[in-house]
Protein backbone atom coordinates (compact mmCIF):
# COMPACT_ATOMS: atom_id res chain seq x y z
CA UNK A 1 0.00 0.00 0.00
CA UNK A 2 1.35 3.69 -0.57
CA UNK A 3 0.77 6.31 1.47
CA UNK A 4 1.20 8.87 -1.43
CA UNK A 5 -1.40 11.40 -1.29
CA UNK A 6 -3.36 12.54 -4.46
CA UNK A 7 -5.76 15.25 -4.79
CA UNK A 8 -7.98 15.60 -8.22
CA UNK A 9 -9.93 18.33 -8.94
CA UNK A 10 -12.72 19.22 -11.80
CA UNK A 11 -13.09 22.83 -12.30
CA UNK A 12 -16.38 24.66 -11.98
CA UNK A 13 -18.93 24.36 -15.05
CA UNK A 14 -19.43 28.10 -16.03
CA UNK A 15 -22.85 27.67 -18.41
CA UNK A 16 -25.85 25.23 -17.93
CA UNK A 17 -25.30 22.84 -20.43
CA UNK A 18 -28.90 23.56 -22.53
CA UNK A 19 -30.79 20.24 -21.77
CA UNK A 20 -27.92 18.05 -20.47
CA UNK A 21 -27.40 17.88 -16.93
CA UNK A 22 -25.23 20.50 -15.19
CA UNK A 23 -24.20 18.36 -12.28
CA UNK A 24 -22.60 15.31 -13.53
CA UNK A 25 -20.71 13.01 -12.06
CA UNK A 26 -16.96 13.54 -12.37
CA UNK A 27 -16.40 9.51 -14.68
CA UNK A 28 -12.87 10.17 -15.56
CA UNK A 29 -11.48 10.95 -12.45
CA UNK A 30 -13.57 8.64 -10.88
CA UNK A 31 -12.47 6.14 -12.97
CA UNK A 32 -8.82 7.06 -12.48
CA UNK A 33 -9.23 6.86 -8.61
CA UNK A 34 -10.72 3.55 -8.78
CA UNK A 35 -7.47 2.54 -10.63
CA UNK A 36 -5.33 3.89 -7.84
CA UNK A 37 -7.26 2.16 -5.31
CA UNK A 38 -7.01 -1.13 -6.99
CA UNK A 39 -3.48 -0.64 -6.64
CA UNK A 40 -3.11 0.21 -3.24
CA UNK A 41 -2.91 4.21 -3.32
CA UNK A 42 -5.75 4.96 -0.60
CA UNK A 43 -4.86 7.80 -0.32
CA UNK A 44 -7.13 9.75 -2.92
CA UNK A 45 -9.54 12.31 -2.60
CA UNK A 46 -11.69 14.62 -5.07
CA UNK A 47 -12.96 18.33 -5.15
CA UNK A 48 -15.32 18.59 -7.85
CA UNK A 49 -16.49 21.63 -8.81
CA UNK A 50 -20.02 20.61 -10.00
CA UNK A 51 -20.60 20.13 -6.53
CA UNK A 52 -20.17 23.84 -5.89
CA UNK A 53 -16.20 23.81 -4.73
CA UNK A 54 -13.97 26.21 -6.71
CA UNK A 55 -10.25 27.26 -6.77
CA UNK A 56 -10.29 28.24 -2.96
CA UNK A 57 -11.74 25.18 -1.36
CA UNK A 58 -9.37 23.30 -3.46
CA UNK A 59 -6.65 25.43 -2.29
CA UNK A 60 -7.88 25.28 1.19
CA UNK A 61 -7.67 21.42 1.04
CA UNK A 62 -4.15 21.10 -0.35
CA UNK A 63 -3.06 23.49 2.40
CA UNK A 64 -4.94 20.99 5.46
CA UNK A 65 -3.49 17.69 3.94
CA UNK A 66 -0.60 18.74 1.81
CA UNK A 67 -0.92 16.58 -1.00
CA UNK A 68 1.86 15.01 -2.59
CA UNK A 69 -0.01 15.26 -6.40
CA UNK A 70 -2.94 16.87 -7.45
CA UNK A 71 -5.11 16.18 -10.80
CA UNK A 72 -6.57 18.75 -12.38
CA UNK A 73 -9.11 17.64 -15.05
CA UNK A 74 -10.26 19.82 -18.14
CA UNK A 75 -12.73 19.96 -21.39
CA UNK A 76 -12.28 23.07 -23.30
CA UNK A 77 -15.34 25.13 -20.92
CA UNK A 78 -12.33 24.84 -17.55
CA UNK A 79 -9.30 26.00 -18.78
CA UNK A 80 -9.13 29.17 -17.25
CA UNK A 81 -10.74 27.60 -14.23
CA UNK A 82 -7.99 25.17 -13.75
CA UNK A 83 -5.03 27.33 -14.67
CA UNK A 84 -6.03 29.34 -11.70
CA UNK A 85 -6.66 26.43 -9.62
CA UNK A 86 -3.25 25.21 -10.62
CA UNK A 87 -1.15 28.12 -8.89
CA UNK A 88 -3.49 28.44 -5.83
CA UNK A 89 -2.61 24.72 -5.13
CA UNK A 90 0.87 25.54 -5.89
CA UNK A 91 0.91 28.77 -3.33
CA UNK A 92 -0.87 26.11 -0.58
CA UNK A 93 1.33 23.43 -1.09
CA UNK A 94 4.56 23.87 -2.98
CA UNK A 95 6.15 20.57 -2.82
CA UNK A 96 2.12 18.97 -4.83
CA UNK A 97 3.43 18.01 -7.76
CA UNK A 98 0.50 19.82 -10.27
CA UNK A 99 -0.73 17.19 -13.35
CA UNK A 100 -2.98 18.39 -15.79
CA UNK A 101 -5.71 15.80 -18.15
CA UNK A 102 -8.37 15.38 -20.07
CA UNK A 103 -9.50 15.98 -23.19
CA UNK A 104 -8.68 19.98 -23.70
CA UNK A 105 -5.16 19.57 -21.66
CA UNK A 106 -4.11 16.65 -23.91
CA UNK A 107 -4.71 18.36 -26.92
CA UNK A 108 -2.65 21.63 -26.32
CA UNK A 109 -0.24 20.50 -23.82
CA UNK A 110 2.28 22.71 -25.07
CA UNK A 111 0.07 25.89 -24.71
CA UNK A 112 -1.00 24.44 -21.07
CA UNK A 113 2.80 24.59 -19.91
CA UNK A 114 3.49 27.48 -21.39
CA UNK A 115 0.70 30.06 -20.24
CA UNK A 116 0.64 28.31 -16.79
CA UNK A 117 3.84 27.39 -15.02
CA UNK A 118 2.50 26.16 -12.36
CA UNK A 119 1.24 23.04 -14.01
CA UNK A 120 3.76 20.55 -13.88
CA UNK A 121 3.35 18.49 -16.50
CA UNK A 122 0.33 17.53 -19.12
CA UNK A 123 -0.76 13.46 -19.09
CA UNK A 124 -1.93 12.89 -22.54
CA UNK A 125 -5.05 11.10 -23.34
CA UNK A 126 -6.84 8.08 -21.82
CA UNK A 127 -6.09 8.23 -18.01
CA UNK A 128 -6.14 5.53 -15.55
CA UNK A 129 -2.81 3.97 -16.64
CA UNK A 130 -0.75 6.67 -17.22
CA UNK A 131 -1.74 8.48 -13.79
CA UNK A 132 -1.29 5.03 -11.96
CA UNK A 133 2.50 4.48 -13.54
CA UNK A 134 2.60 8.05 -12.58
CA UNK A 135 2.28 7.43 -8.72
CA UNK A 136 3.73 4.22 -9.02
CA UNK A 137 6.74 6.11 -10.36
CA UNK A 138 7.02 8.97 -7.99
CA UNK A 139 9.15 9.07 -5.08
CA UNK A 140 7.49 10.70 -1.94
CA UNK A 141 7.16 15.04 -1.80
CA UNK A 142 7.92 14.68 -5.64
CA UNK A 143 8.20 18.37 -6.80
CA UNK A 144 11.39 18.47 -4.36
CA UNK A 145 13.00 15.55 -6.26
CA UNK A 146 13.84 14.86 -9.96
CA UNK A 147 10.99 14.12 -10.98
CA UNK A 148 11.71 14.39 -14.33
CA UNK A 149 14.28 11.39 -14.56
CA UNK A 150 11.81 9.16 -12.28
CA UNK A 151 9.13 9.75 -14.63
CA UNK A 152 10.76 9.75 -18.18
CA UNK A 153 10.05 5.79 -18.37
CA UNK A 154 5.68 6.81 -18.57
CA UNK A 155 4.63 7.02 -21.58
CA UNK A 156 1.60 9.71 -21.98
CA UNK A 157 3.75 12.99 -20.47
CA UNK A 158 5.11 15.88 -21.63
CA UNK A 159 6.86 18.95 -19.64
CA UNK A 160 8.79 21.50 -19.90
CA UNK A 161 12.47 20.68 -19.57
CA UNK A 162 14.68 21.53 -16.59
CA UNK A 163 16.62 24.38 -17.65
CA UNK A 164 19.22 26.82 -16.26
CA UNK A 165 17.30 29.70 -17.43
CA UNK A 166 15.02 31.45 -15.30
CA UNK A 167 11.09 29.25 -14.93
CA UNK A 168 9.54 32.43 -15.30
CA UNK A 169 10.28 35.01 -18.03
CA UNK A 170 8.93 38.87 -16.91
CA UNK A 171 5.47 38.64 -18.04
CA UNK A 172 5.24 35.73 -15.52
CA UNK A 173 4.95 33.13 -18.19
CA UNK A 174 6.68 30.03 -18.68
CA UNK A 175 10.53 30.53 -20.62
CA UNK A 176 9.58 30.41 -24.11
CA UNK A 177 13.46 29.40 -24.67
CA UNK A 178 12.29 26.05 -22.43
CA UNK A 179 11.86 22.89 -24.81
CA UNK A 180 8.81 20.87 -24.64
CA UNK A 181 9.68 16.42 -23.53
CA UNK A 182 7.43 14.88 -24.15
CA UNK A 183 7.55 10.69 -23.25
CA UNK A 184 6.45 7.78 -25.08
CA UNK A 185 3.13 7.92 -26.70
CA UNK A 186 0.27 6.10 -24.41
CA UNK A 187 -1.76 3.85 -26.69
CA UNK A 188 -5.17 3.32 -25.70
CA UNK A 189 -6.15 0.30 -23.63
CA UNK A 190 -6.58 -2.40 -25.60
CA UNK A 191 -9.11 -3.97 -23.25
CA UNK A 192 -11.10 -2.23 -21.37
CA UNK A 193 -12.42 -5.02 -19.34
CA UNK A 194 -8.89 -3.70 -17.17
CA UNK A 195 -11.19 -0.83 -15.84
CA UNK A 196 -12.24 -0.91 -12.47
CA UNK A 197 -15.15 0.36 -10.44
CA UNK A 198 -15.24 4.11 -10.37
CA UNK A 199 -15.05 5.39 -7.01
CA UNK A 200 -18.14 6.54 -6.78
CA UNK A 201 -17.68 6.83 -3.15
CA UNK A 202 -15.16 9.90 -3.23
CA UNK A 203 -18.43 12.40 -4.12
CA UNK A 204 -21.94 12.89 -2.70
CA UNK A 205 -24.24 11.24 -5.35
CA UNK A 206 -27.07 13.06 -4.04
CA UNK A 207 -25.33 16.43 -4.99
CA UNK A 208 -25.38 15.38 -8.61
CA UNK A 209 -28.42 15.70 -10.69
CA UNK A 210 -30.43 14.13 -14.13
CA UNK A 211 -31.75 17.56 -14.29
CA UNK A 212 -30.80 21.13 -11.72
CA UNK A 213 -34.55 21.11 -10.44
CA UNK A 214 -35.60 17.02 -10.69
CA UNK A 215 -34.42 13.50 -9.97
CA UNK A 216 -32.23 13.12 -7.36
CA UNK A 217 -31.33 9.27 -7.63
CA UNK A 218 -29.89 9.77 -10.36
CA UNK A 219 -26.16 8.27 -11.60
CA UNK A 220 -23.66 8.30 -14.75
CA UNK A 221 -22.04 4.77 -15.96
CA UNK A 222 -19.93 4.22 -19.17
CA UNK A 223 -20.47 1.41 -21.28
CA UNK A 224 -17.69 2.05 -24.35
CA UNK A 225 -15.59 4.49 -25.34
CA UNK A 226 -15.14 6.29 -28.20
CA UNK A 227 -16.73 6.14 -31.28
CA UNK A 228 -16.42 4.63 -34.96
CA UNK A 229 -17.25 7.61 -37.36
CA UNK A 230 -15.06 10.39 -38.14
CA UNK A 231 -17.74 13.21 -38.43
CA UNK A 232 -15.27 16.70 -39.42
CA UNK A 233 -16.51 18.60 -36.54
CA UNK A 234 -16.19 15.85 -33.89
CA UNK A 235 -13.52 16.27 -30.82
CA UNK A 236 -13.73 12.78 -29.78
CA UNK A 237 -12.69 11.90 -33.25
CA UNK A 238 -9.30 12.87 -31.70
CA UNK A 239 -8.58 12.53 -28.53
CA UNK A 240 -10.57 8.44 -28.62
CA UNK A 241 -8.59 7.84 -32.07
CA UNK A 242 -11.56 7.14 -33.85
CA UNK A 243 -11.66 4.03 -32.41
CA UNK A 244 -14.67 2.49 -30.19
CA UNK A 245 -14.08 -0.07 -27.23
CA UNK A 246 -16.65 -1.79 -25.43
CA UNK A 247 -16.87 -2.51 -21.68
CA UNK A 248 -17.84 -5.85 -21.17
CA UNK A 249 -21.62 -6.23 -20.80
CA UNK A 250 -21.59 -7.81 -17.52
CA UNK A 251 -19.58 -5.06 -15.83
CA UNK A 252 -21.95 -2.78 -17.21
CA UNK A 253 -24.95 -4.60 -15.58
CA UNK A 254 -22.25 -4.75 -12.06
CA UNK A 255 -22.62 -1.03 -12.31
CA UNK A 256 -26.64 -0.89 -13.23
CA UNK A 257 -26.88 -3.50 -10.64
CA UNK A 258 -24.59 -1.75 -8.11
CA UNK A 259 -25.78 1.95 -8.79
CA UNK A 260 -29.56 0.44 -7.42
CA UNK A 261 -28.52 -1.70 -5.28
CA UNK A 262 -26.08 0.03 -3.07
CA UNK A 263 -26.00 3.59 -3.88
CA UNK A 264 -30.04 3.89 -4.22
CA UNK A 265 -29.82 5.45 -7.93
CA UNK A 266 -32.16 4.28 -10.75
CA UNK A 267 -31.78 7.18 -13.46
CA UNK A 268 -29.42 5.60 -15.36
CA UNK A 269 -27.10 8.44 -17.52
CA UNK A 270 -24.50 6.60 -19.76
CA UNK A 271 -22.16 8.91 -21.35
CA UNK A 272 -21.01 6.59 -24.24
CA UNK A 273 -20.78 8.84 -27.41
CA UNK A 274 -22.35 6.07 -29.41
CA UNK A 275 -24.02 3.98 -27.09
CA UNK A 276 -25.74 1.33 -29.64
CA UNK A 277 -22.58 0.71 -31.82
CA UNK A 278 -23.65 -3.06 -31.96
CA UNK A 279 -26.93 -5.30 -31.73
CA UNK A 280 -25.45 -7.78 -29.80
CA UNK A 281 -24.54 -5.75 -27.17
CA UNK A 282 -27.74 -3.82 -27.35
CA UNK A 283 -29.60 -7.12 -27.38
CA UNK A 284 -27.41 -8.67 -24.22
CA UNK A 285 -27.24 -5.52 -22.42
CA UNK A 286 -31.44 -5.06 -22.16
CA UNK A 287 -31.67 -8.54 -21.70
CA UNK A 288 -29.20 -8.53 -18.84
CA UNK A 289 -31.08 -5.57 -17.07
CA UNK A 290 -34.28 -7.38 -17.14
CA UNK A 291 -33.12 -10.84 -15.94
CA UNK A 292 -31.54 -9.33 -12.63
CA UNK A 293 -34.72 -7.54 -12.58
CA UNK A 294 -33.36 -4.37 -11.93
CA UNK A 295 -36.07 -1.29 -12.42
CA UNK A 296 -34.09 1.47 -14.08
CA UNK A 297 -34.83 4.74 -16.62
CA UNK A 298 -32.10 4.60 -19.09
CA UNK A 299 -30.87 7.58 -21.24
CA UNK A 300 -28.52 7.41 -24.03
CA UNK A 301 -26.90 8.91 -26.59
CA UNK A 302 -27.10 7.02 -30.50
CA UNK A 303 -27.14 7.33 -33.77
CA UNK A 304 -29.50 7.06 -36.08
CA UNK A 305 -28.40 4.41 -38.56
CA UNK A 306 -28.03 2.38 -35.48
CA UNK A 307 -31.45 3.22 -34.31
CA UNK A 308 -32.90 2.57 -37.57
CA UNK A 309 -30.71 -0.75 -37.82
CA UNK A 310 -32.45 -2.17 -34.24
CA UNK A 311 -35.68 -0.55 -34.65
CA UNK A 312 -37.34 -3.86 -33.80
CA UNK A 313 -35.65 -3.92 -30.73
CA UNK A 314 -37.15 -0.29 -29.24
CA UNK A 315 -40.02 -2.94 -27.42
CA UNK A 316 -37.13 -4.57 -25.88
CA UNK A 317 -35.10 -1.81 -25.38
CA UNK A 318 -38.39 0.07 -23.76
CA UNK A 319 -38.99 -2.88 -21.73
CA UNK A 320 -35.23 -2.19 -20.15
CA UNK A 321 -35.93 0.90 -19.13
CA UNK A 322 -34.76 3.17 -21.81
CA UNK A 323 -36.89 6.08 -22.06
CA UNK A 324 -35.12 8.24 -24.50
CA UNK A 325 -31.79 9.37 -26.05
CA UNK A 326 -29.93 12.21 -27.82
CA UNK A 327 -29.84 11.85 -31.15
CA UNK A 328 -27.38 13.94 -33.74
CA UNK A 329 -29.58 14.32 -36.57
CA UNK A 330 -27.27 17.52 -37.26
CA UNK A 331 -28.84 18.99 -40.14
CA UNK A 332 -31.67 18.27 -42.53
CA UNK A 333 -29.85 18.35 -46.11
CA UNK A 334 -28.30 15.31 -47.03
CA UNK A 335 -25.17 17.15 -48.85
CA UNK A 336 -24.71 18.81 -45.67
CA UNK A 337 -24.17 15.46 -43.60
CA UNK A 338 -22.12 13.90 -46.47
CA UNK A 339 -20.24 16.79 -45.96
CA UNK A 340 -19.29 16.49 -42.65
CA UNK A 341 -19.00 12.57 -43.10
CA UNK A 342 -21.43 11.79 -40.42
CA UNK A 343 -22.69 8.77 -42.50
CA UNK A 344 -26.26 9.21 -41.37
CA UNK A 345 -29.21 9.02 -43.74
CA UNK A 346 -32.13 11.50 -43.24
CA UNK A 347 -34.23 9.31 -44.78
CA UNK A 348 -33.51 6.74 -42.30
CA UNK A 349 -34.33 9.10 -39.82
CA UNK A 350 -37.73 9.91 -41.37
CA UNK A 351 -38.21 5.94 -41.12
CA UNK A 352 -37.60 5.41 -37.22
CA UNK A 353 -39.75 8.94 -36.41
CA UNK A 354 -42.81 7.25 -35.84
CA UNK A 355 -41.57 4.32 -34.15
CA UNK A 356 -39.15 6.47 -31.61
CA UNK A 357 -42.18 8.85 -30.55
CA UNK A 358 -44.44 5.54 -30.35
CA UNK A 359 -41.68 3.82 -27.92
CA UNK A 360 -39.68 6.40 -26.32
CA UNK A 361 -40.90 9.54 -24.34
CA UNK A 362 -38.03 12.00 -24.68
CA UNK A 363 -36.32 12.42 -27.85
CA UNK A 364 -33.67 15.07 -27.77
CA UNK A 365 -32.67 16.15 -31.27
CA UNK A 366 -29.29 18.20 -31.75
CA UNK A 367 -28.33 20.10 -35.13
CA UNK A 368 -25.89 22.79 -35.92
CA UNK A 369 -25.22 25.51 -37.87
CA UNK A 370 -22.70 24.55 -40.37
CA UNK A 371 -19.49 25.40 -41.90
CA UNK A 372 -18.84 28.06 -44.50
CA UNK A 373 -21.78 26.08 -47.08
CA UNK A 374 -24.14 26.70 -45.08
CA UNK A 375 -26.89 28.93 -46.03
CA UNK A 376 -30.72 30.76 -44.77
CA UNK A 377 -32.45 28.03 -46.59
CA UNK A 378 -30.33 24.95 -44.73
CA UNK A 379 -31.69 26.77 -42.06
CA UNK A 380 -34.94 26.26 -42.97
CA UNK A 381 -34.37 22.75 -43.74
CA UNK A 382 -33.12 22.00 -40.35
CA UNK A 383 -35.84 23.65 -38.82
CA UNK A 384 -38.20 21.75 -41.28
CA UNK A 385 -37.03 18.22 -40.53
CA UNK A 386 -36.94 18.71 -36.68
CA UNK A 387 -40.63 19.18 -36.71
CA UNK A 388 -41.15 16.24 -39.23
CA UNK A 389 -39.55 14.18 -37.49
CA UNK A 390 -40.75 15.27 -33.83
CA UNK A 391 -38.39 15.70 -31.48
CA UNK A 392 -39.08 16.73 -27.94
CA UNK A 393 -36.36 18.35 -27.44
CA UNK A 394 -34.70 20.64 -30.03
CA UNK A 395 -31.07 22.08 -29.98
CA UNK A 396 -29.22 23.85 -32.81
CA UNK A 397 -25.82 24.82 -31.93
CA UNK A 398 -23.46 27.00 -33.35
CA UNK A 399 -20.15 24.78 -35.01
CA UNK A 400 -17.69 24.84 -32.43
CA UNK A 401 -14.32 24.75 -33.76
CA UNK A 402 -12.22 22.99 -30.66
CA UNK A 403 -8.52 22.59 -30.28
CA UNK A 404 -6.73 21.27 -31.33
CA UNK A 405 -7.72 22.50 -34.90
CA UNK A 406 -9.45 20.27 -36.64
CA UNK A 407 -9.75 20.36 -40.35
CA UNK A 408 -12.55 23.04 -40.78
CA UNK A 409 -10.62 25.84 -38.46
CA UNK A 410 -7.96 25.40 -40.84
CA UNK A 411 -10.32 26.79 -43.56
CA UNK A 412 -11.74 29.52 -41.92
CA UNK A 413 -8.23 30.44 -41.33
CA UNK A 414 -7.38 30.15 -45.04
CA UNK A 415 -10.25 32.21 -45.82
CA UNK A 416 -8.75 34.81 -44.02
CA UNK A 417 -10.95 35.18 -41.14
CA UNK A 418 -10.45 36.26 -37.32
CA UNK A 419 -11.00 33.23 -35.54
CA UNK A 420 -12.09 33.02 -31.92
CA UNK A 421 -9.58 32.12 -29.34
CA UNK A 422 -11.42 32.66 -26.44
CA UNK A 423 -11.41 29.54 -24.37
CA UNK A 424 -14.98 30.74 -22.11
CA UNK A 425 -16.53 31.38 -25.62
CA UNK A 426 -15.27 27.92 -27.71
CA UNK A 427 -15.77 26.04 -24.58
CA UNK A 428 -19.31 26.56 -23.86
CA UNK A 429 -20.43 26.57 -27.50
CA UNK A 430 -20.93 30.50 -27.66
CA UNK A 431 -18.85 31.44 -30.99
CA UNK A 432 -20.71 32.05 -34.05
CA UNK A 433 -19.04 31.39 -37.50
CA UNK A 434 -20.15 33.36 -40.81
CA UNK A 435 -20.38 30.89 -43.58
CA UNK A 436 -20.20 31.81 -47.54
CA UNK A 437 -23.44 33.90 -47.59
CA UNK A 438 -24.49 35.02 -44.29
CA UNK A 439 -22.41 37.00 -42.08
CA UNK A 440 -21.97 36.66 -37.99
CA UNK A 441 -25.33 38.23 -37.31
CA UNK A 442 -27.51 36.44 -39.81
CA UNK A 443 -26.36 33.12 -38.64
CA UNK A 444 -26.88 33.65 -35.19
CA UNK A 445 -30.66 35.92 -35.66
CA UNK A 446 -31.14 32.31 -37.97
CA UNK A 447 -30.44 30.39 -35.07
CA UNK A 448 -32.01 32.59 -32.56
CA UNK A 449 -35.34 32.23 -34.71
CA UNK A 450 -35.43 28.42 -34.90
CA UNK A 451 -34.53 27.99 -31.40
CA UNK A 452 -37.20 30.29 -30.12
CA UNK A 453 -39.50 29.25 -32.90
CA UNK A 454 -39.43 25.73 -30.77
CA UNK A 455 -39.51 26.97 -27.27
CA UNK A 456 -42.62 29.05 -28.27
CA UNK A 457 -44.58 27.02 -30.07
CA UNK A 458 -47.71 26.21 -27.74
CA UNK A 459 -48.41 23.30 -29.93
CA UNK A 460 -44.44 21.91 -29.56
CA UNK A 461 -44.65 22.71 -25.78
CA UNK A 462 -47.76 20.68 -25.44
CA UNK A 463 -45.86 17.97 -27.06
CA UNK A 464 -42.77 17.68 -24.89
CA UNK A 465 -45.29 18.16 -21.80
CA UNK A 466 -47.68 15.84 -22.69
CA UNK A 467 -44.76 13.05 -24.33
CA UNK A 468 -44.37 11.69 -20.51
CA UNK A 469 -42.74 12.76 -17.54
CA UNK A 470 -39.26 12.82 -18.68
CA UNK A 471 -40.13 15.07 -21.76
CA UNK A 472 -41.40 17.09 -19.74
CA UNK A 473 -38.93 17.69 -17.10
CA UNK A 474 -36.47 18.02 -19.92
CA UNK A 475 -38.45 20.56 -21.26
CA UNK A 476 -38.94 22.80 -18.38
CA UNK A 477 -35.89 22.53 -17.79
CA UNK A 478 -34.63 23.67 -20.61
CA UNK A 479 -36.24 26.93 -20.15
CA UNK A 480 -35.54 27.64 -16.40
CA UNK A 481 -31.79 26.93 -17.10
CA UNK A 482 -31.78 29.19 -20.20
CA UNK A 483 -33.11 31.84 -17.57
CA UNK A 484 -30.79 30.85 -15.17
CA UNK A 485 -27.74 31.35 -17.30
CA UNK A 486 -28.82 34.61 -17.82
CA UNK A 487 -29.03 35.46 -14.26
CA UNK A 488 -25.39 34.22 -13.74
CA UNK A 489 -24.11 36.26 -16.85
CA UNK A 490 -25.81 39.32 -15.76
CA UNK A 491 -23.79 38.88 -12.33
CA UNK A 492 -20.58 38.29 -13.94
CA UNK A 493 -20.48 41.03 -16.04
CA UNK A 494 -21.70 43.72 -12.91
CA UNK A 495 -20.30 42.42 -9.77
CA UNK A 496 -16.65 43.05 -9.76
CA UNK A 497 -13.96 40.14 -10.08
CA UNK A 498 -12.51 40.90 -6.61
CA UNK A 499 -15.55 41.07 -4.81
CA UNK A 500 -16.14 37.33 -6.11
CA UNK A 501 -13.21 35.98 -4.20
CA UNK A 502 -9.40 35.30 -5.73
CA UNK A 503 -9.82 32.13 -8.44
CA UNK A 504 -12.18 34.73 -10.48
CA UNK A 505 -9.22 37.51 -10.41
CA UNK A 506 -6.65 35.09 -11.63
CA UNK A 507 -8.86 32.96 -14.07
CA UNK A 508 -9.04 36.73 -15.51
CA UNK A 509 -5.57 36.97 -15.70
CA UNK A 510 -4.95 33.45 -17.58
CA UNK A 511 -7.81 33.68 -19.93
CA UNK A 512 -5.56 37.36 -20.86
CA UNK A 513 -2.18 35.16 -20.67
CA UNK A 514 -3.92 33.07 -22.97
CA UNK A 515 -5.40 35.14 -25.17
CA UNK A 516 -1.75 37.14 -25.38
CA UNK A 517 -0.15 33.85 -26.20
CA UNK A 518 -2.89 32.30 -29.05
CA UNK A 519 -2.29 35.93 -31.21
CA UNK A 520 1.25 35.39 -31.44
CA UNK A 521 0.91 31.67 -32.45
CA UNK A 522 -1.01 29.59 -35.01
CA UNK A 523 -3.52 27.45 -34.22
CA UNK A 524 -1.23 23.77 -33.57
CA UNK A 525 -1.97 21.52 -35.80
CA UNK A 526 -3.27 18.10 -34.46
CA UNK A 527 -0.39 15.57 -34.88
CA UNK A 528 -0.83 12.54 -32.71
CA UNK A 529 2.49 11.10 -34.20
CA UNK A 530 4.97 14.23 -33.62
CA UNK A 531 5.58 12.61 -29.88
CA UNK A 532 8.91 12.13 -30.08
CA UNK A 533 10.75 9.27 -27.55
CA UNK A 534 11.52 9.31 -23.93
CA UNK A 535 13.19 11.99 -22.47
CA UNK A 536 13.90 13.88 -26.22
CA UNK A 537 12.72 17.46 -26.80
CA UNK A 538 9.98 17.70 -29.26
CA UNK A 539 10.26 21.91 -29.11
C1 LIG B 1 -20.64 13.13 -20.28
C2 LIG B 1 -20.23 14.34 -21.08
C3 LIG B 1 -20.59 15.56 -20.56
C4 LIG B 1 -21.17 15.74 -19.19
C5 LIG B 1 -20.05 15.82 -18.15
C6 LIG B 1 -18.81 16.55 -18.61
C7 LIG B 1 -17.67 16.60 -17.64
N1 LIG B 1 -17.15 17.74 -17.45
O1 LIG B 1 -17.27 15.62 -17.04
C8 LIG B 1 -21.96 17.05 -19.37
C9 LIG B 1 -23.34 16.65 -19.81
C10 LIG B 1 -22.06 17.97 -18.17
C11 LIG B 1 -21.19 17.66 -20.52
C12 LIG B 1 -21.21 18.98 -20.78
C13 LIG B 1 -20.55 19.58 -21.82
N2 LIG B 1 -19.88 18.96 -22.77
CO1 LIG B 1 -19.57 17.08 -22.77
N3 LIG B 1 -19.23 15.25 -23.01
C14 LIG B 1 -19.52 14.24 -22.29
C15 LIG B 1 -19.02 12.97 -23.00
C16 LIG B 1 -20.16 12.40 -23.85
C17 LIG B 1 -18.45 11.90 -22.12
C18 LIG B 1 -17.42 12.38 -21.09
C19 LIG B 1 -17.10 11.27 -20.17
O2 LIG B 1 -17.56 11.21 -19.04
N4 LIG B 1 -16.31 10.33 -20.64
C20 LIG B 1 -15.91 9.18 -19.88
C21 LIG B 1 -14.69 9.50 -19.02
C22 LIG B 1 -14.15 8.22 -18.42
O3 LIG B 1 -13.71 10.08 -19.87
P1 LIG B 1 -13.07 11.52 -19.62
O4 LIG B 1 -13.92 12.36 -18.78
O5 LIG B 1 -12.58 12.06 -20.88
O6 LIG B 1 -11.78 11.15 -18.70
C23 LIG B 1 -10.71 10.39 -19.21
C24 LIG B 1 -9.59 11.21 -19.87
O7 LIG B 1 -10.04 12.43 -20.41
C25 LIG B 1 -8.56 11.40 -18.83
N5 LIG B 1 -8.68 12.49 -17.86
C26 LIG B 1 -9.72 13.29 -17.58
N6 LIG B 1 -9.39 14.13 -16.60
C27 LIG B 1 -8.13 13.87 -16.23
C28 LIG B 1 -7.31 14.44 -15.26
C29 LIG B 1 -6.03 13.94 -15.09
C30 LIG B 1 -5.16 14.54 -14.05
C31 LIG B 1 -5.57 12.88 -15.90
C32 LIG B 1 -4.21 12.34 -15.72
C33 LIG B 1 -6.38 12.32 -16.90
C34 LIG B 1 -7.67 12.81 -17.04
O8 LIG B 1 -8.66 10.21 -18.10
C35 LIG B 1 -10.04 9.80 -17.99
C36 LIG B 1 -10.09 8.30 -17.97
O9 LIG B 1 -9.48 7.76 -19.12
C37 LIG B 1 -17.91 13.59 -23.90
C38 LIG B 1 -17.56 12.85 -25.15
C39 LIG B 1 -16.45 11.89 -24.87
N7 LIG B 1 -16.63 10.70 -25.30
O10 LIG B 1 -15.43 12.20 -24.27
C40 LIG B 1 -18.47 14.97 -24.20
C41 LIG B 1 -17.49 16.10 -24.39
C42 LIG B 1 -16.42 15.98 -23.34
N8 LIG B 1 -18.31 17.27 -24.10
C43 LIG B 1 -18.07 18.27 -24.86
C44 LIG B 1 -18.74 19.51 -24.81
C45 LIG B 1 -18.53 20.44 -25.96
C46 LIG B 1 -19.57 19.82 -23.76
C47 LIG B 1 -20.28 21.16 -23.53
C48 LIG B 1 -19.50 22.40 -23.84
C49 LIG B 1 -21.60 21.09 -24.30
C50 LIG B 1 -22.42 22.38 -24.35
N9 LIG B 1 -22.83 22.75 -25.51
O11 LIG B 1 -22.67 23.02 -23.37
C51 LIG B 1 -20.57 21.06 -22.02
C52 LIG B 1 -19.49 21.72 -21.15
C53 LIG B 1 -19.86 21.58 -19.72
C54 LIG B 1 -19.01 22.28 -18.79
N10 LIG B 1 -19.09 23.58 -18.73
O12 LIG B 1 -18.27 21.64 -18.09
C55 LIG B 1 -16.95 17.97 -25.80
C56 LIG B 1 -15.67 18.57 -25.23
C57 LIG B 1 -14.82 19.27 -26.20
C58 LIG B 1 -13.80 20.08 -25.47
N11 LIG B 1 -12.65 20.22 -26.06
O13 LIG B 1 -14.02 20.60 -24.41
C59 LIG B 1 -16.97 16.41 -25.83
C60 LIG B 1 -15.64 15.75 -26.15
C61 LIG B 1 -18.02 16.01 -26.90
C62 LIG B 1 -17.57 16.24 -28.32
N12 LIG B 1 -17.57 15.24 -29.11
O14 LIG B 1 -17.23 17.29 -28.75
N13 LIG B 1 -20.50 16.75 -21.21
S1 LIG C 1 -21.06 10.10 -34.58
FE1 LIG C 1 -21.04 11.60 -32.90
S2 LIG C 1 -19.36 10.98 -31.55
FE2 LIG C 1 -19.10 9.88 -33.48
S3 LIG C 1 -17.64 11.14 -34.65
FE3 LIG C 1 -19.73 11.76 -35.25
S4 LIG C 1 -20.29 13.45 -33.89
FE4 LIG C 1 -18.48 12.44 -32.99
Amino acid sequence: MSGLKILLYRPPARHHVTVFPQKTFPLGLLSIAGMLRHHGFMQVRLIDGFEGFNGEDLAREARDWQPDVVGISGLTAHVYDGMAAAQMVKEAAPSALIVAGGIHFSAVPDETLRVCPHIDLVAIGEGEMTFLELCQSLPPSPAHHDWRASLSSVAGLCWLAAGTEPALNEQGQANPDRPLVYTEKRALMSDLSQLTMPAFDLTNPDRYRMHPYSWGDYVMLEGSRGCPFQCTYCHTTQFWQKRWRPRPVEAVLDEVEYSVQQMGRRAIHFTDDSWATRRERVIAFCEGVLSRGLDVDIWAQCRVDDLYRDRDLFGLMKRAGFYGFLIGFESGEQQALDRWKKGVEVDKARAIAPLLTEHFDSIIGTFFIGDWETTAESFEATRLYSREIGVDIFIEAPLTLFPPTIPIWKSYEARGLKMEWDYDQIGNCKVILPTGTLDRDAVLELQKRNMAGFYTDPKKAWHALSSGPHSARQFSTMIFSGLEDAVRERARTTIPAHWRGRSVVLRQEYRSRHLEFASARPMPVYDPNAWSGPGQSAA
